[in-house]
């Protein structure tokens, strides 16, 4: 079989996007154009779906199949798309907020679950587009007008809740590194199952302190493992901007795990149900 060689610029679309300048979000979409086109599928093989937010604006700037759906819904219809659609090769976009607060019971379900998809969670520990209240990844002591002395809050570890929830491949990047990012995202939409990867990607307008992170994200001093417990420990002890793959399961996508000759043609079940 010969493998057309692909470019970024094929999966981009030509909606410019309206991101601030600076964003981080910019380098994650070049990161996704290039991982999609080192994969060697064609864009109309790809779906990409998202919730609401800076950051689900993804869809749009590709030129893959895209749907930009209901804030923290992205998980539901991307399983449903790839339950439906096996051939596609299916990815869902969110932001901190969007993915694991009013989508955070989905995402627990999604790791659960384990359909083969990949899920991108742009990580700015705070609601970009509705102009800076902290989100569950904030720090509990992060001080602002909206959020006076800090919410004190303990922040919501994705990695670790990815984890014990079942994810099959978990990984953390930064934006800035668009190499990394993109050996990263190709690599976890290769593996089998549910692919979780973190990017911590900097809402420079509303937390210009993110800028920083480029100055302390290093990458994990430890290989990756595929022992969920050990994989938990070292995230547990690192630092939140240690980067690399984390975790690599071997756990069998939702459909190879499933009785052979299950029937999956869902008309008799339709009608049925119909009234
Ligand atoms: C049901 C519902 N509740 C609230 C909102 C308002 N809303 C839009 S985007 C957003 C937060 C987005 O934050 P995040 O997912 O972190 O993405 P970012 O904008 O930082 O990329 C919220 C609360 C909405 N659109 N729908
Ligand atoms: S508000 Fe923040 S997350 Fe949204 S586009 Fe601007 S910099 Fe990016």
């Amino acid at each position: 079989m010969t493998v057309t060689k692909m470019k970024a610029s094929q999966f981009t679309s030509d909606i410019t996007p309206i991101w601030c300048p600076g964003c981080g979000d910019f380098h994650v979409l070049m990161s996704i154009t290039k991982a999609l086109a080192n994969l060697g599928r064609p864009p109309e093989e790809i779906a990409v779906i998202s919730g609401i937010g800076c950051s689900s604006r993804i869809p749009a700037y590709t030129n893959c199949y895209g749907f930009h759906g209901v804030h923290g819904r992205s998980l539901a219809v991307a399983a449903g798309l790839k339950v439906a659609r096996p051939d596609l090769t299916v990815m869902a976009m969110s932001g901190d907020g969007d993915g694991f607060s009013i989508g955070g019971n989905h995402f627990l379900h999604a790791c659960r679950r384990n359909v083969d998809m990949t899920y991108v969670v742009m990580d700015n520990r705070i609601y970009g587009m509705t102009k800076g209240q902290p989100s569950p990844t904030t720090e509990p002591d992060w001080d602002t007008a909206l959020s006076p002395g800090g919410t004190g809050l303990s922040p919501f570890h994705p990695l670790v809740i990815a984890l014990a929830s079942g994810a099959n491949f978990v990984a953390r990047e930064f934006s800035g590194n668009i190499k990394a990012c993109t050996e990263t995202i190709k690599q976890a939409i290769e593996h089998p199952g549910f692919s979780f990867v973190q990017i911590l990607s900097p809402c420079v307008t509303f937390r210009p302190d993110e800028k920083e992170w480029k100055n302390q994200v290093h990458e994990a001093s430890v290989p990756e493992t595929d022992d969920p417990a050990r994989a938990a420990r070292r995230i547990m002890t690192d630092d939140g901007m240690n980067t690399g793959i984390l975790y690599r399961g071997h756990r069998k996508p939702y459909f190879a795990s499933v009785k052979d000759g299950v029937e999956r043609d869902l008309r008799p079940l339709e009608k049925a149900f119909e009234i």
